[in-house]
């Protein structure tokens, strides 16, 4: 699978993707990552990007005629095989089934989106999805652009060593939408904290049924918008 990846900022991505699964999968071969800076679609002396919102209204925001032109020259004859998602506040949550969906694909191409916003008709006419990573404010596409990477490449086969570590946690069906039980290595006791005896034991029966209560009481405590009892909506 190829990541095309279209931003201001193209050394951004050096950090993020030098290091651990993503470097190794590309390494590998598995998958590849291509960074297209936008201003390579900009003719003029400054490498304009950027312009002032009609209207009126603060800062300035992405102009669609470089953005265009570079989806268009990066994926020529788009196929349903190829998606074009654009990363901006104001698009629908990304999630773990989305992730699975782009896992399919042939080219992902990600539009980092910067300032203010971007113009309107990029979300309308270009590309296939808007998309955001949260309700919380960045200060543009590109960091989102990294999660949304590293989410899909460890769901790609071969990228992580055992097969079953992407299928078995949180947010998959296996789980049931729960999140994954609270886990404890050595020592057995820290600090006078201890791990929870039915752990210790090998009792394999009993930590089944610890570890399915204990992941509906954490995910009832930290997300209780998670949890949907049965009965109720099914
Ligand atoms: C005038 C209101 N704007 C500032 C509060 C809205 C706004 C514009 C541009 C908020 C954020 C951004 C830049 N953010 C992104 O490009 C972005 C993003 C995000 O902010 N949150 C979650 N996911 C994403 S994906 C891209």
């Amino acid at each position: 699978m190829r990541f095309q990846i279209v931003t201001i900022f193209p050394e951004f991505f050096s950090g993020p993707f030098g290091h651990g699964v993503v470097a190794r999968a590309q390494a590998e071969g598995r998958l590849e990552i291509c960074i297209r800076d936008l201003r390579h679609w900009t003719y003029d002396r400054h490498r304009t990007v950027d312009d002032r919102p009609f209207g009126g209204g603060e800062g300035m925001l992405l102009k669609p005629q470089p953005v265009f032109e570079a989806v268009e020259a990066i994926l020529p004859n788009r196929t349903n095989r190829q998606k074009v998602v654009l990363l901006s506040a104001q698009g629908r949550r990304f999630t773990q089934s989305a992730a699975r969906r782009y896992a399919e694909l042939d080219d992902l191409l990600l539009i980092c989106g910067r300032y203010e916003g971007v113009d309107e008709r990029i979300a309308e006419y270009l590309a296939d999805e808007e998309i955001s990573v949260g309700d919380f404010v960045l200060s543009g596409g590109e960091l989102a652009a990294c999660m949304v990477v590293d989410c899909v490449a460890r769901l790609l086969p071969g990228v992580l060593g055992n097969a079953d570590s992407s299928r078995n946690e949180s947010f998959s069906e296996e789980n049931d939408g729960l999140l994954d039980c609270p886990q404890y290595t050595r020592p057995a006791e820290f600090r006078g904290w201890k791990v929870p005896a039915v752990l210790l034991g090998g009792n394999h029966e009993e930590i089944k049924r610890w570890r399915r209560a204990a992941s509906r009481e954490k995910t009832e405590r930290c997300r209780p918008d998670l949890t949907v009892r049965r009965g109720e909506a099914e």
